[in-house]
């Protein structure tokens, strides 16, 4: 078969793109080559439907090794009794979440999109939002999550669960608080935790485990892995809601989890990148990992520091996180012009609506900025100041062609100090 040099020529032309930008959406990451070498494997050529011991396709001995030694390593880094590796994405994750404990039309309470939520937490356009009845929490004008807003909708409204989770929030979360909450009215409480996932395997944010129900993730923001989804339980339960499986069956919990990725909401399941997850998995087991972590934040709260100090407005002053949300308001500019302007210098990071925004989700008031990726590939606190000087020249003189030529070639010769992928050559 001839190679398709049309495709693998893009791919390289993306690996030059990459190499040679700064990084900056928070929810990208550089994985291991040996984590996207295993995507390349075998395994994809294999059908599993089922979970290791119980597949409806035979030939499945391998694939259940690789997929328990997932399982097995996914417990240990977050002390859990139960996981599953299987979805596909952090939102099949969740739509696997929501079939086993929501029947359609009733309600739950998540994080406005608006306020740093996530398209699966009640969007309109999202099945969430279009399946059952999705009511939100915000945040207060400082920024922070609105525990009393949520507390007086949860007594409402009588929620059957609670979300906590976003996309463009930079604090950490009161897990015990909002248990405390849904206890009053018996819901159950879901912690998507797909952005500050590393964080908290590492043992540097509050642990969702000890206070809520489920949680969910994807695999490859702050965790490093491939692309993915997973969900957990620190402690398997008979369900106390009585929900019950398609057959009308009491189940454990862990049970419906099953059933709703597998036959629920997916087939078979992507074995190669079950696989790529186990190696991203033992990485995160590492001590390497745990100084990743603490790297990120150090090199976000001087990143957060460096745009206070030149008049930026953040949103909450600050981070405890991975991630930054910047008002350009102040600024006189919009997230979009920003984000697109910047993108021209090689500096690529997204727009994204700030609390109270006057401006569309396609404008916005502001930006979302993120350090994993620039961290993976070997920045420290004193690089911080470097990227926020180049983006800051590029706002200020944004539609001044040179300048962007100028920092453009800087960055690029920035990043050759962080080799990316060298045996790719
Ligand atoms: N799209 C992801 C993000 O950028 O945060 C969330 O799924």
């Amino acid at each position: 078969m001839q190679k398709d040099i049309l495709i693998f020529n893009l791919i390289r032309k993306e690996l030059d793109r990459q190499r040679n930008g700064i990084e900056l959406i928070a929810s990208e990451n550089f994985t291991s080559l040996q984590v996207m070498e295993a995507m390349g494997t075998v395994p994809t050529n294999k059908y599993a439907e089922g979970y290791p011991g119980k597949r409806y396709y035979g030939g499945c001995e391998v694939v259940d090794e690789i997929e328990t030694l997932a399982i097995e390593r996914l417990k240990k880094i977050f002390n859990c009794s139960w996981a599953n590796v299987q979805p596909h994405s952090g939102a099949q994750a969740n739509g696997a979440v929501f079939l086993a404990v929501m029947k359609p039309g009733e309600k739950f309470l998540g994080l406005d999109l608006s306020m740093g939520g996530h398209l699966t937490h009640g969007s309109p356009a999202n099945f969430s939002g279009k399946t059952y009845q999705a009511l939100h929490y915000g945040v207060t004008q400082e920024g922070i999550i609105d525990y009393e807003q949520l507390e007086v909708k949860t007594l409402a409204e009588k929620p059957k669960m609670i979300i906590c989770g976003a996309s463009a929030y930079s604090r950490d979360w009161d897990y015990k608080r909002i248990r405390t909450i849904a206890d009053e009215v018996g819901a159950v409480v879901f912690a998507d935790i797909a952005h500050p996932a590393g964080l908290i395997a590492t043992g540097l944010l509050n642990d969702p485990f000890e206070h809520c129900h489920i949680v969910s993730s994807t695999t490859h923001k702050t965790l490093r892995g491939p692309r993915g989804g997973i969900i957990m339980l620190r402690h398997d339960f008979e369900n106390p809601w009585g929900l019950k499986d398609p057959k009308g069956n009491l189940r454990m919990m862990s049970s419906l989890l099953d059933l709703a990725v597998f036959p629920g909401t997916q087939g078979g399941p992507l074995e190669h990148v079950i696989a790529a997850k186990a190696i991203s998995f033992g990485e995160i087991l590492s001590d390497d990992f745990k100084a990743y972590g603490k790297q990120i934040i150090n090199n976000a709260q001087a990143m957060a520091k460096s745009f206070m100090s030149r008049g930026y407005h953040l949103i909450s002053k600050g981070t405890d996180s991975h991630l930054m949300l910047i008002d350009l308001r102040n600024k006189n500019l919009t997230g979009k012009k920003a984000q697109e302007t910047l993108d021209k210098a090689h500096i690529t990071l997204n727009k994204n609506s700030v609390p109270f925004d006057d401006k569309s989700p396609f404008v916005t008031s502001g930006i979302r900025i993120g350090v994993p990726a620039v961290t993976t590939r070997g920045m420290k606190v004193e690089h911080m100041e470097t990227m926020v000087s180049m983006i800051d020249r590029v706002l200020m003189n944004i539609d001044d062609e040179n300048t962007i030529d100028l920092v453009r070639n800087e960055v690029k010769e920035f990043m050759k100090q962080f080799p990316l992928y060298p045996e790719l050559g």
